[in-house]
């Protein structure tokens, strides 16, 4: 006959096993966000690049059906953060808003990820009022209430969100685990030139719109993978984004920026250094990690933009990681990371040798 405790030995133990074995302690997007905040503590910014492995400059990968990268032609390895765009696929197209086929972004993270590396999804929206993109503006006033709970759109929007909890689903290592992303909707809201920025949604609409994504992805649809990331977009007005349209913190675990360079080189990095400073503070009170979530000089236009401007801009602040937008292999001026042959390609493997900017074989060195 058992005893009392025997009992009570077994029973703990069959809770444990099964316990162990549907409900792991940490989820694969707890597990990116301790991989990150071990960056940030040894100093490591992680370097990104938008759609790197899938076009550069002059080429596209689903023509020469080959694995390229324009960072690692230039540096000798690959950015530690791969961003991927994911514009269109709430249409149900096969193509991307920047004609990548979709099946080559889910092989492109899947092999990103089987290197060790990071990836970050954005979504450039299509507008549902009008069919237009995320930049048709012209009637976007009401457009972010009425696909709110109750208004006319809600349908269509939940038909969206859908496809894109499909797609987030979809990203699965070889083992079928899901694989962790830092997932970055309704980006820029501070600015006016996509239909849900502030001239077009009241605070109050924007964080509904978020919670509504967030609610749908994380509960109906139980995502494990998602780090979520708010980043407003700098403008005049970016503050309100940290706080009349921050729409809280149990469902955002990243703050960024996005924040690019228009003007002198000194200019951007003053602003951006104070930027990054002001939100240091914020991302610390908060417990949330920071990153420069986009950013760069439209066709490199100085040799020593890398060590002069970017370099400086980023001392002393923990930042996670920043992303370099994309390198259009289908415009001539529209690229932001160096290339083979570029004027700024010596000077960018000068600022990748630095201590303190990771590839991703930096990253890996961090182990996991
Ligand atoms: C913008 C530009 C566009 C692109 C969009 C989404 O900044 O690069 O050409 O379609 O991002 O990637």
């Amino acid at each position: 006959m058992q005893t009392i405790n025997q009992y009570l030995l077994g029973c703990c133990t069959l809770l444990a096993v099964t316990g162990c074995a549907q409900q792991p302690d940490t989820t694969p997007a707890e597990r990116l966000d301790t991989r990150l905040r071990r960056c940030v503590e040894q100093g490591l910014v992680l370097l990104g690049h938008q759609d790197d492995l899938f076009y550069g400059k002059y080429w596209n990968r689903w023509e020469s059906g080959r694995e390229q990268s324009d960072i690692r032609a230039v540096a000798g390895d690959y950015p530690a953060v791969l961003g991927v765009e994911i514009g269109c696929i709430e249409l149900g197209d096969t193509l991307s808003l920047d004609r990548v086929p979709f099946r080559l972004i889910r092989e492109g993270i899947a092999e990103h990820h089987r290197r060790g590396g990071v990836v970050t999804v954005s979504w450039h929206a299509a507008n549902p009022a009008t069919g237009g993109n995320s930049w048709d503006v012209a009637s976007a006033g009401g457009t972010v209430a009425r696909m709110l709970e109750g208004g006319d759109l809600h349908i269509l929007a939940r038909e969206w969100l859908s496809r894109v909890g499909d797609f987030l689903a979809s990203l699965r290592d070889d083992d079928g685990e899901p694989i962790p992303v830092i997932w970055r909707p309704w980006h820029e809201m501070a600015g006016e030139w996509f239909w849900w920025g502030a001239p077009y949604c009241s605070p109050e609409e924007y964080r509904a719109l978020w919670r509504m994504t967030f609610d749908y992805l994380q509960h109906e649809r139980g995502l494990t993978n998602l780090l979520w990331a708010i980043s407003p977009g700098f403008t005049d007005r970016c503050k309100t984004g940290y706080t009349d349209y921050y729409p809280g913190d149990d469902c955002v675990d990243l703050i960024g920026i996005d924040i690019y360079q228009y003007g002198s080189g000194s200019d951007f990095r003053d602003l951006t250094r104070r930027r990054l400073e002001h939100l240091a503070e914020m991302a610390r009170s908060h417990d949330k990690l920071l990153a420069l979530t986009e950013t760069g000089c439209e066709a490199i236009p100085d040799s020593e933009w890398w060590t002069a401007t970017l370099r400086p801009a980023l001392d002393d602040v923990p930042v996670a990681y920043v992303l370099l937008w994309r390198n259009a292999w289908d415009r001539d001026k529209h690229y932001y990371a160096p290339f083979e042959g570029e004027a700024s390609a010596d000077d960018f493997r000068t600022f990748t040798t630095d201590e303190r900017i990771g590839l991703l074989g930096d990253l890996n060195a961090l182990g996991n």
